[in-house]
């Protein structure tokens, strides 16, 4: 059974506050983690308050990309501190985590395809360790270094590792639909449309909608779920909102 999790930047830091690890609730995730009966689990975190500032600053996006050796370099260390962080927390549990560093792994072409080989990533689940990736900058054919986000590493992970299951764990508890209760199921996108009307949803609708499109077409169960689930994904149980394409 392949598991891959993502950390959503907003459990494992404080989003507030520049550079700031939340180590109360990595250190809850990091323990429930231990605990679980996963064989093989590859992990993935987001930025949160590492990383994005640092974008920003030097003007580095998805779509925009960067020469300046130095603003790589510092958004690229802003991450790498970030898993070290992870990676510590994991240990101090007991968990066999060790970094995956996406810049140093892949690259994108000149259309921005993902070239992204798993053979580290691979290696590392055989061996009973946890790879731990996490957003990062990218090589990017023509434009420097761009940023890849976290969910764009889950894609690729779940499909390259032929993963059995995926959890998204960010600081909400699944996606909700129009009076803010926690949909249990989607299994197609005129589910979201059907549950996310009126104009007051429609930024909301538009980033979930692209969000569930790209986990609907995943090949494997995807759950969206807060801190609080992470148990009952871990242990197989559906968590928040199950997203299935009926793949
Ligand atoms: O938080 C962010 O990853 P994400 C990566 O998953 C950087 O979007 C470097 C901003």
């Amino acid at each position: 059974m392949t598991v891959v999790l993502k950390l959503g930047g907003s459990v494992v830091t404080d989003k507030e506050t520049p550079e700031t690890v939340d180590e109360e609730t990595l250190a809850a995730v990091a323990s429930t983690i231990a605990e679980a009966d996963t064989t093989r689990l590859a992990l993935v975190h987001g930025g949160g308050s590492f990383g994005h500032p640092q974008a920003e600053r030097h003007g580095v996006s998805v779509a925009d990309g960067s020469r300046d050796a130095a603003g790589v370099w510092a958004i690229h260390d802003a991450m790498r501190r970030l898993n070290d962080a992870v990676i510590q927390q994991l240990h101090d549990a007991g968990v066999p985590a060790q970094p995956v560093h996406p810049f140093s792994v892949g690259a994108r072409d000149a259309d921005a395809a993902l070239a992204f080989p798993l053979d580290s990533t691979a290696a590392m689940l055989a061996e009973g360790f946890v790879p731990v990736l996490h957003g990062d900058v990218i090589t990017h054919a023509g434009a420097g270094a761009t940023i890849i986000s976290g969910d764009e590493l889950v894609t690729r992970l779940a499909g390259g590792l032929d993963a059995d299951s995926v959890g998204l764990c960010s600081t909400v508890p699944g996606v909700y639909d129009d009076d803010g209760r926690v949909i249990p199921e989607i299994t197609d996108l005129a589910d979201v449309d059907a549950a996310l009307g009126g104009s007051e949803a429609t930024d909301v609708t538009g980033g979930m909608a692209a969000k569930v499109r790209a986990l609907l077409d995943l090949g494997a169960p995807a759950h969206v779920f807060g801190p609080d689930a992470l148990e009952a994904f871990l242990a197989g149980e559906n968590a928040g909102t199950v997203i299935s394409g009926g793949n």
